[in-house]
């Protein structure tokens, strides 16, 4: 007989938002979509926090358990004034993913200006100090997810060119050294009149299971009142990412509580990072409402099951 699939995935955690601004111990208005990462027993975040003169900056928070954090004294990346990187990152830093690959983090952000958004990339070993590599894509770019290994000797990424004349999507580029991207093909489509057909976008840096590597992302519906961000899920075959092995018709988060309905833009939960766990769960981080940063726990199996039993096609 077949099990019934769960489709209560994500429990939320009693203590949401787990950091708000209250929480920095400089000036900011927002804190949300971050970017989290287990070294050890330690949980790293990076987030995103608004100033107030509408700008975003990078701010690090440390964690022992994955839900009580503490911010650091100092904001960790603002606007570089330095290069390349200063033309590139003058309207501010966003959205931070953070990937371990090979002993180093490698942090891939958006970077706005005056001349579009397109993404950053930045390294660092130890949390204290950060170093810029390279602006990694053209302008119109945003939400890049590096997978924390190698094939082939490629790097992998997924990425989400923004485009007139198709809804965007989701892309799978490849790179030798992290710099130059290409051989571009696209994965995943939008599906209309479906939760996510405005638009979608890549999420959480992905993880490996013994099924596939699982990436949680983002999907957008308009409505009457603007737009709906939801989570989404989707299963990549482990050796061969490019193969999607399927994607879950339903959406696993939807706006819900107080501060995901309200805030600086409502209606948004926004995921940037996602922990596995020894014990078979993953813990799920989004900003609610652009404006404070929440968790919550599900089981890797749940979301696998959700993929394989109850799929819609890619494109
Ligand atoms: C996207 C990005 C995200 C944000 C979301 C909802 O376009 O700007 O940083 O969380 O919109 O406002």
């Amino acid at each position: 007989m077949n099990t019934p699939v769960n489709t209560n995935i994500i429990k939320r955690y009693e203590g949401n938002p787990i950091l708000t601004r209250k929480d920095v111990p400089y000036p900011v208005e927002t804190v949300h979509n971050a970017g989290v990462v287990k070294i050890g027993e330690r949980y790293l975040m990076l987030f995103r926090a608004h100033r107030r003169n509408g700008r975003s900056i990078i701010g690090l928070a440390e964690s022992s358990d994955g839900f009580h954090f503490q911010v650091n004294p100092q904001p960790f990346m603002t606007p570089s004034k330095e290069g390349v990187f200063s033309a590139y990152e003058e309207y501010g830093v966003e959205d931070p993913r953070i990937c371990e690959v090979e002993g180093e983090y490698l942090i891939t952000y958006s970077a706005y200006s005056r001349y579009g958004v397109r993404v950053g990339l930045a390294r660092t070993e130890d949390f204290k100090k950060v170093e810029r590599v390279a602006l990694i894509t053209q302008v119109d770019y945003r939400n890049v997810v590096i997978f924390p290994k190698r094939f082939n000797g490629y790097y992998l990424r997924l990425d989400r060119p923004h485009s007139g004349i198709s809804p965007w999507s989701i892309w799978l580029s490849y790179s030798p050294d992290l710099i130059h991207w290409g051989n571009s093909q696209i994965l995943m489509k939008p599906l209309k009149y479906h939760w996510d057909e405005l638009k979608i976008g890549p999420g959480a840096t992905p993880f490996a299971t013994s099924q596939g590597w699982l990436h949680i992302y983002h999907g957008c519906f308009q409505t009457m009142r603007g737009a709906i961000y939801r989570l989404g899920v989707v299963l990549h075959d482990l050796e061969e990412p490019s193969r999607i092995r399927g994607v879950a018709d339903e959406w696993i988060l939807q706006p819900e509580d107080p501060w995901e309905l309200t805030g600086y833009v409502p209606n948004v939960v926004f995921c940037c990072g996602a922990v596995p766990e020894e014990d078979g769960t993953v813990k799920i981080y989004w900003g609610g409402a652009d404006q404070v940063l929440c968790v919550g726990t599900a089981k890797i199996e749940d979301l696998i099951d959700l993929c394989l039993r109850r799929s819609r096609p890619p494109l």
